[in-house]
């Protein structure tokens, strides 16, 4: 994959935002208007660098829905419906889908699937990286998916045991197919390793550790590194590696998207 993509779909936060799921508790409440305006920003940016980006209508009842990346996984033609391993999270998935469904109007060469019943899985929980596919094992994802993603992408699907974060991107993402950008923490850095050893004979992997948690989930599209505002010493790392790599940087405020685990990848799902 070239990080060239010709649909996004995005999800507005919904007025129930507040009630959305934390694993603790932020500092200060969730601030719901901010977190609109800051989602708006995230959308009017996407929509520079993708063609059709298409908004699903938000669910009330679904505090998280904003998150959509969670809901489905996308790779070249095929998309997998997911199942949230969070039972307030499951049917923010119908939507999708049948969102899913319009585009496959639009180009019938994509291919929908669903997950068996007993198969639990975030999207938030799979990383392309070189054109592997990472799956983590977490609380949100289960070894039945894994083995489902096995079977429909035999011989490139592997698992990382998630032992920090919600999330597998939670404290990993890819900058370009080379370069893998983690928290710096030893659990983040035991996940890595477990990616580095399976992406090492295809070539080396660069590993970036970031003082910043949240600020190593990062947004790559096109020639376009999207990386989170508030954490200038990760911000540092991250413009001399964009510039390093000739992409083009921008920082995005998501503080209180932060507050319900969300990062940068989680508000949308890319297409290509
Ligand atoms: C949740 O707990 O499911 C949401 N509050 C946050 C989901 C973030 N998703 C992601 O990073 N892929």
């Amino acid at each position: 994959m070239d990080f060239n993509y010709r649909f996004a779909l995005v999800r507005p936060i919904p007025h129930s935002f507040e009630a959305a799921l934390h694993k603790h508790p932020p500092l200060n409440p969730i601030n719901t208007a901010k977190a609109m305006a800051q989602h708006g920003l995230y959308t009017k940016l996407v929509e520079t660098l993708v063609p059709q980006v298409i908004s699903v209508a938000e669910s009330e009842a679904h505090p998280d829905c904003c998150f959509i990346e969670d809901t489905a996984f996308v790779f070249h033609k095929t998309i997998l419906i997911a199942r949230s391993g969070a039972k307030t999270r499951q049917g923010e998935n119908q939507a999708v889908e049948q969102a899913f469904r319009l585009l496959q109007v639009r180009d019938p060469s994509f291919q929908i699937h669903r997950l068996p019943e007993d198969a639990i899985l975030d999207g938030g929980d799979v990383l392309v990286m070189a054109d592997q596919i990472f799956v983590g094992l977490s609380e949100r994802t289960n070894r039945a998916a894994l083995q489902h993603l096995q079977k429909l992408f035999p011989g490139r699907t592997h698992p990382v045991a998630v032992q920090a974060g919600l999330h597998l991107k939670s404290v990993l993402s890819a900058a370009d197919h080379q370069t893998l950008l983690l928290a710096a923490d030893p659990d983040s850095h035991e996940m890595a390793a477990q990616i580095q050893q399976v992406l090492d004979p295809l070539g080396t992997v660069r590993l970036v550790s970031l003082p910043d948690r949240v600020a190593a989930n990062v947004l790559r599209i096109r020639d376009t590194l999207v990386i989170q505002a508030g954490f200038p010493r990760s911000e540092t790392l991250l413009r001399a590696l964009a510039n390093e790599l000739s992409l083009e940087c921008h920082a995005l405020d998501m503080s209180e998207l932060i507050k319900a685990d969300g990062a940068l990848t989680c508000c949308s799902i890319l297409i290509p």
